[in-house]
């Protein structure tokens, strides 16, 4: 789940970078953002306490800037080693102090902070906010029990963003929260927004009010309440006021709050952290998918439009090719075929050069060309299927533009999906005209084995078989090869001459006619079928479905139905208890 959760973590941003800042999207974008950043943060927590570590309590210091955290911490571990200023956004660091606690034991925290390096307080450097770092307090610190005390960054300045990651990860580890506010920051909408966010996450929670003015105390909790109840469903919490005290430049922490922090460390009960984290993936899971569902539609959508215009050309093909009566040709030359097996005297020796002309039309295409001795023999049929293929890209560019116009804003999809149909263009175009070229290379097997069965079907009935080489044929068929030769006549012409005609004619009026129909219609099926697999759905369909897998990530979330189909199992399973380890 880790890796899933990151892995839109990722996504999400570099869509983010892309997006002009101000935007809705930008917006809605950017809170999911956090939200995952949370949520990885939390299972992070979750695979250290699976690992046993057996880690020291850990308490984070929370709230808005200049409110007073780091002096807070300071009187916590009754020390001075957090930085306090004057300057607003001063902490920019989680910045962990260990109370009562070796520094030995954190040793696991510098997996959990993953790419945050640990430093030591000295070296941490105010411009640079991907580090965290670590101390021991070597003072008593008579308010903490035995724990790590966490002085944040605050997450509602103006270079917040920057270093709110920091700020997540101090949140996410945290088993306690100390929430730190003042007067003028108590209402603020960016601390209710967090404190609503992290409530799936159970911490035990203090809310302590610093720079508190006198006898303002009860109209502030009453307020704070309020607040609290409209950001959160769980009981509110206890409240410390903080009140100046002026010989120590500190707040002020009363005697009678002092076994505070040693209470809620009793409540912080860690078994319940994966119940939490599968509530938290849970509540966001449909939201933070919407838009690679929205994806996986548009793709289905796309493939849904791509195998109509597919239909439809095969349709054209059957119609203009397999089923034209003046365009249909491969059964012509299976005839022709016939004619050179039929051996008759005198054109035998003429037949089989010209067979290669008209049965191997690629492979002799470039010896005719090249020697300008013969007609140059172009299938009708390979024309049509290149025609087609144009026709259905065409189609398809169409239909991509439409859908771009009604989309409106939501269309970058279409819109990527209709810049690569015009890159890949071409490629698709001579991938298809090479894959037709071969296919009707390799038919002709298919060509010949059909002429082969009529020829055996001639050989059980001699009478036919014998007229058929005393016909005319002969000087008709020498006539059209040297019309052929001479590139004065194409195939399909020679198929209405005298000499095909009185073949034809004589096949099919004799006994055998029944069995010349049914040879053709299967060849025209076979043909149908091997053109449909081979050209149009192995090859276009193939390259016009693939086309979306292009697009980039910066632009798209480009995660597959089967990663997202793998995830929402995981998911599933952990919600009912059975953790994946
Ligand atoms: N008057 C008064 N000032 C206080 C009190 N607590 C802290 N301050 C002052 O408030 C300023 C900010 O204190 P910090 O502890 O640095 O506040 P912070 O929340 O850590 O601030 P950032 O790190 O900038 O987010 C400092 O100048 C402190 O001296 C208090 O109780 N009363
Ligand atoms: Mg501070």
């Amino acid at each position: 789940m880790l890796n899933f959760i990151s892995l839109l973590r990722q996504r999400y941003q570099s869509l983010l970078s892309q997006l002009d800042d101000k935007s809705a999207s930008a917006i809605t974008f950017q809170q999911r953002l956090e939200q995952l950043i949370f949520a990885e943060a939390f299972i992070r927590k979750g695979e250290l306490l699976e690992a046993d570590f057996k880690l020291p309590l850990q308490i984070a210091i929370i709230g808005p800037t200049q409110v007073g955290k780091s002096s807070v911490c300071n009187l916590l571990l009754n020390n001075k080693l957090a930085g306090v200023s004057a300057l607003a956004g001063y902490t920019v660091h989680p910045q962990g102090f260990c109370a009562g606690v070796s520094l030995a034991a954190s040793t696991p925290l510098q997996h959990y902070f993953g790419r945050y390096q640990q430093l030591d307080p000295s070296e941490l450097n105010p411009n640079r906010y991907d580090c965290f770092a670590l101390s021991e307090n070597l003072d008593d610190a008579p308010l903490l029990p035995p724990c790590i005390l966490w002085d944040t960054p605050d997450f509602d300045s103006i270079d917040a963003p920057d270093y709110k990651e920091g700020v997540i990860r101090a949140i996410a580890l945290a088993d306690i929260i100390i929430l730190v506010l003042s007067k003028e920051k108590y209402a603020d909408q960016s601390v209710w927004e967090m404190m609503s966010i992290i409530e799936e996450f159970n911490q035990p929670t203090l809310i302590c009010i610093n720079k508190l003015p006198e006898d303002s105390e009860s109209l502030i909790i009453r307020s704070l309440k309020q607040k609290w109840q409209q950001a959160r469903t769980d009981v509110f919490p206890d409240i410390i006021p903080l009140f100046y005290h002026k010989q120590t430049g500190c707040p002020h922490w009363s005697a009678t709050n002092e076994k505070l922090i040693y209470q809620l460390a009793k409540k912080a009960i860690k078994r319940n952290h994966f119940r939490y984290q599968s509530n938290l993936i849970h509540r966001h899971w449909s939201t933070w998918l919407a838009p690679i569902i929205a994806e996986h539609q548009a793709a289905d959508e796309w493939q849904h439009l791509v195998s109509k215009q597919v239909n439809y050309a095969l349709i054209a093909y059957q119609r203009d090719y397999l089923n034209h009566p003046h365009y249909y040709e491969t059964f012509q030359q299976a005839l022709i075929e016939l004619l050179n097996l039929l051996e008759i005297p005198g054109i035998a020796k003429v037949l089989s050069k010209t067979r290669r002309v008209l049965t191997w039309p690629i492979r002799s295409l470039l010896g005719l060309r090249r020697s300008h001795r013969l007609g140059v023999y172009q299938s009708q049929e390979l024309v049509l299927l290149n025609q087609q293929a144009k026709h259905l890209l065409i189609q398809l560019t169409e239909h991509l533009l439409d859908k771009i116009d009604m989309e409106g804003r939501k269309n970058s999809w279409w819109k990527e999906n209709y810049r690569l149909l015009r890159q890949q263009r071409n490629v698709i175009l001579e991938a298809f005209k090479q894959q037709a070229d071969d296919y009707h290379a390799s038919f002709q097997q298919d060509v010949e084995a059909t002429a082969h069965r009529l020829y055996e079907k001639l050989q059980q009935q001699p009478l036919i078989l014998n007229s058929l080489r005393t016909t005319r044929v002969s000087a008709d068929a020498v006539a059209i090869v040297l019309a052929i030769q001479t590139g004065g006549i194409g195939l399909h012409d020679l198929i209405i001459t005298p000499a095909m005609l009185s073949l034809t004619s004589m096949l099919t009026e004799t006994a055998i006619g029944s069995y010349m129909n049914k040879t053709e219609a299967q060849l025209k099926k076979h043909q149908l079928e091997t053109v449909k697999q081979q050209l149009f759905i192995e090859c276009l369909q193939h390259y016009l479905y693939q086309l979306p897998e292009l697009m980039s990530d910066s632009n798209h979330f480009n995660i597959s139905p089967e990663q997202l189909a793998a995830a929402e199992k995981q998911h599933v399973e952990k919600k009912h208890g059975l953790r994946l380890l």
